[in-house]
C-alpha cells in the first residue's frame, strides 16, 4: 500500500496509549525485573499460577485511552520474560493455559475496536527463557527455536484477532548489546517475518526494531523527529524513565505541563507520542497515571486542532531530524496557512515572534476563541500580539492561532547584524 495513504490515521492520530502488562506486573519490580533479579525460568513461571487479575477490565482501559484524547492503543501482548497475553500453539506459558485462564490480547483487540480506537500489538523478539538468546554458539539450537517461536507466535497474533493497525515490535538486539540493524535482520530473518506480517495484513504500521526498517523510528524515553516524509513514534513513561511495568512507589511522574510538552514537541516534528500506562497487579491503570491522562484528555478537547495532523512550521521549530527546537515561549506547529504557536511559558501581555515573512490575518487564543490585536511589520518580519490577558487562561500550556495569509515562512536575514541598525 502507499506509504502516504497507509500512514495517515497515524499521522492524524499523534496521540497513543500505551500499555505495559504481564507477568512482571505481579513483582512492581518493573518489567526488567526477571532478569534484573535473575530469577530462573522455572521460579518465575510459577507467578503465572497466581496471574489472575479480576481487575483488569479492557473496556476500562479503552474508556481511558479516550479520555485522555488517544487514538490508539499499544498492548505488550508478550514482553522479553516470554508469557503471552494471547493463546499459542506453540508455547504453554500463557494466560489461556494457566491461572488466569483469559486472553487478554482478545479482550483488548475487542475493546479497542468498539472504542474506536486504531488496535496495536507490542512483541518482544527476544525471549529471556532461552539460553540461546544470551549464548546463541553455545546454544545454537535454543536460539533457533526462539527465533521459530518468534515466527510462529506473530504470524499467530497477525491471523487470530482480526485487523492489526501497527505492530511494535522489541528486544530484537542480541544480549551482547549488539545494535546493528542488518545482523538483527539476519538473526531475526526480519526479511521473511515481516512479509509474512504484510501479506496477513495490508496497510499495517510496522516499527524498526526487527532490524528491518519497515514505516516508523522509534526513539525510546525521548522526542526526536526523523527526516520529514518518515513516520516516528516517541514512547514514553509517565513515570520514571527506568520502568514501563507498574511500580507502586514512584515519586518521580512527570507533570501534566511536562507531558504535554513533549505531546506537543513531537506533534512539531510531524510525529507521535505513544505514553506508557503501567498496569497494576490488580489489572488497572492507578490514578497518579489516570489523572494525568484526563488532563492531557481534556487540554487536548480545547487545543486539539493544532495537534491533530500537525505539519512542521518554518517559523521556529521546524524539527531538524534528530533535533527539536524551541524558543523561550515554545514551538509552533501548523496545518496549511495556520500557525499554532505553544505557549510553554506565559509571556504575559505582548507575545513577539521574529523572523516571519509571511503576512497575518488573524490571532486568536484557540482555547477561548478569543481575538488579539497584532501588527505584523514586513520590513522587520517581526509580529507582535497584544492585549493577552496578564495571567495564563490555561495552567499547563496555551496556544495561538495564527492565520497567515499563506503558508507561513521564515524570512531570511541579510546577516546577523542586520537587526542592530534595523
Ligand atoms: O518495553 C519497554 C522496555 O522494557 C523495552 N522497551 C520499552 C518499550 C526496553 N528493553 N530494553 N530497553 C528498553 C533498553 C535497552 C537497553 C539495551 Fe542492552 C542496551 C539494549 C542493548 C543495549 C541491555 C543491555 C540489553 C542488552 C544490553
Amino acid at each position: 500500500m502507499d506509504y502516504d495513504k497507509k500512514m495517515a490515521w497515524f499521522n492524524e492520530a499523534r496521540f497513543g496509549m500505551f500499555i505495559h502488562f504481564g507477568l512482571y506486573s505481579l513483582l512492581e519490580h518493573g518489567e526488567w525485573v526477571m532478569y534484573e533479579e535473575r530469577i530462573p525460568a522455572a521460579e518465575y513461571a510459577k507467578l503465572a499460577d497466581r496471574f489472575a487479575p479480576v481487575n483488569f477490565n479492557a473496556v476500562a482501559l479503552a474508556d481511558q485511552a479516550v479520555q485522555a484524547g488517544a487514538k490508539y492503543m499499544v498492548f505488550t501482548t508478550r514482553h522479553h520474560d516470554g508469557f503471552c497475553l494471547f493463546d499459542s500453539k506453540v508455547s504453554d506459558f500463557t494466560s489461556t493455559k494457566t491461572a488466569a485462564k483469559r486472553d487478554f490480547v482478545g479482550e483488548y483487540v475487542e475493546a479497542a475496536r468498539k472504542a474506536g480506537l486504531k488496535v496495536g500489538l507490542y512483541y518482544s523478539l527476544l525471549d529471556w527463557r532461552f539460553p540461546g538468546y544470551f549464548e546463541p554458539e553455545k546454544y545454537p539450537e535454543s536460539s533457533q527455536a526462539m527465533v521459530e517461536q518468534a515466527h510462529a507466535q506473530v504470524r499467530e497474533l497477525m491471523t487470530n484477532y482480526g485487523k492489526i493497525d501497527i505492530l511494535f515490535y522489541d528486544g530484537g538486539w542480541t544480549a551482547q548489546a549488539d545494535l546493528n540493524p542488518e545482523r538483527m535482520a539476519a538473526f531475526w530473518r526480519a526479511r521473511e517475518l515481516n512479509d509474512m506480517v504484510k501479506s496477513l495484513q495490508p496497510g499495517i504500521i510496522i516499527n524498526n526494531r526487527s532490524g528491518t526498517l519497515e514505516d516508523i523510528d522509534t526513539p525510546e524515553q525521548r522526542v526526536a523527529a526523523s527526516q520529514a516524509g518518515r513516520g516516528w513514534e516517541s514512547c514514553m513513561t509517565i513515570g520514571d524513565f527506568v520502568t514501563w511495568g507498574f511500580v507502586r512507589h514512584n515519586p518521580n511522574y512527570k507533570t501534566v505541563p511536562q507531558l504535554l510538552q513533549h505531546l506537543i514537541t513531537a506533534a512539531q516534528g510531524e510525529g507521535n507520542l505513544l505514553l506508557n500506562v503501567g498496569i497494576t497487579p490488580e489489572g488497572r491503570i492507578c490514578n497518579e497515571e489516570s489523572e494525568r491522562l484526563n488532563a492531557m484528555g481534556q487540554w487536548l478537547r480545547q487545543n486539539g486542532e493544532a495537534i491533530r495532523g500537525s505539519q512542521r512550521c518554518e517559523l521556529i521549530g521546524h524539527a531538524v531530524t534528530g533535533q527539536v527546537d524551541i524558543n523561550l515561549q515554545g514551538p509552533w506547529t501548523r496545518k496549511g496557512n495556520i500557525g499554532y504557536w505553544h505557549l510553554f511559558r506565559w509571556p504575559g501581555r505582548e507575545a513577539v515572534q521574529i523572523l516571519v515573512d509571511t503576512p497575518v490575518r488573524k490571532v486568536t487564543l484557540l482555547s477561548t476563541g478569543q481575538e488579539l490585536p497584532f501588527n505584523y511589520d514586513k520590513a522587520s518580519g517581526k509580529l507582535r500580539i497584544y492585549n493577552m490577558p496578564f495571567t495564563p487562561p490555561d495552567s499547563a500550556v496555551n496556544v495561538l492561532r495564527v492565520e497567515f495569509e499563506s503558508e507561513p515562512k521564515r524570512r531570511s536575514e541579510r546577516d546577523l547584524a542586520e537587526w542592530i541598525t534595523a
